[in-house]
């Protein structure tokens, strides 16, 4: 089997990296993260909106066998066996893609480019695998193992994985529920109130009473701005005028 990958682009810029202001969004599983992210996108600001790379975890070419395997099915079928494999792959690829350089269009007067991306790779350590491991899915061997490539990985890519800011989407784990039925990605159908419930607390924990312990320093001083995302804020355009006013003075 062999697998090649590039991320060279000629139209983006080789930029210092503290010249790009990173923002990832967070919140539990179908709180609107990427309907959020697209307002924000149509929100007039010259802001590059970057998506969670889910579509590469659900289908995975080991370009060994004819058919791709969904990777995000396997974890929710067999958390036991699938997690660790899950959580190394989802945060792999979301390093890829939060070393992207922005496009040089995005640059402003001051040569200054905003990204958003849809989560981070610190979500996918202090939210999921950490909730994996402490439901008993990830083993304590592979979670020492998980934490020492996280921690190696970070601390390589520095400035380049670091964020200005979070935007935290926060709606009861009832809501997000009823959204993730009325959504219906096949994946998810076996998800109860109970684990979103979990992965609440873990959200919790970190961005409102900050007691998750992260072992990155420039983490602990992220601003942070939390957006009640309980409303039906797809539908309600006053709703979505006070989020986006809200985040144009966070960041201004
Ligand atoms: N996921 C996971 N572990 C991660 C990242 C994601 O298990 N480290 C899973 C949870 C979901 C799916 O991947 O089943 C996508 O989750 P997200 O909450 O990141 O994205 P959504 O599409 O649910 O966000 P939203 O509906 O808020 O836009």
């Amino acid at each position: 089997c062999t697998s090649s990958s590039s991320n060279s682009h000629s139209t983006h810029v080789a930029m210092d990296a503290n010249r790009v202001k990173r923002v990832s969004i967070e919140g539990n599983i179908a709180v609107g993260k990427s309907t959020f992210a697209r307002l924000l996108q149509s929100a007039g600001e010259d802001w590059e909106v970057v998506p969670e790379p889910i579509g590469k975890w659900q289908s995975i070419d080991s370009g060994c066998s004819q058919t791709a395997s969904n990777l995000l099915d396997m974890m929710y079928q067999d958390p036991q066996r699938w997690s660790y494999t899950f959580q190394t792959n989802s945060c792999m690829s979301r390093m890829r893609t939060q070393l992207q350089p922005p496009p040089e269009r995005l640059l402003n007067a001051e040569g200054v480019a905003v990204q958003v991306f849809e989560r981070s790779v610190y979500s996918d350590r202090y939210i999921f695998a950490l909730n994996m491991f402490q439901l008993g899915c990830i083993n304590s061997t592979e979670w020492a193992i998980y934490q020492d490539w996280h921690s190696f990985l970070v601390e390589q890519f520095g400035h380049q994985v670091e964020l200005e800011g979070i935007i935290y989407l926060r709606a009861p784990p009832q809501k997000c529920m009823e959204r993730l039925g009325r959504r219906g990605r096949m994946e998810e159908k076996q998800v109860q109130l109970d684990y979103l419930e979990k992965l609440h607390g873990q959200h919790e924990e970190w961005l409102i009473e900050k007691s998750t312990r992260l072992h990155f320093e420039h983490l602990t001083r992220v601003p942070i701005l939390v957006l009640d995302a309980g409303m039906e804020f797809e539908k309600y355009l006053e709703v979505q005028a006070t989020m986006i006013t809200q985040v144009k003075e966070f960041f201004s």
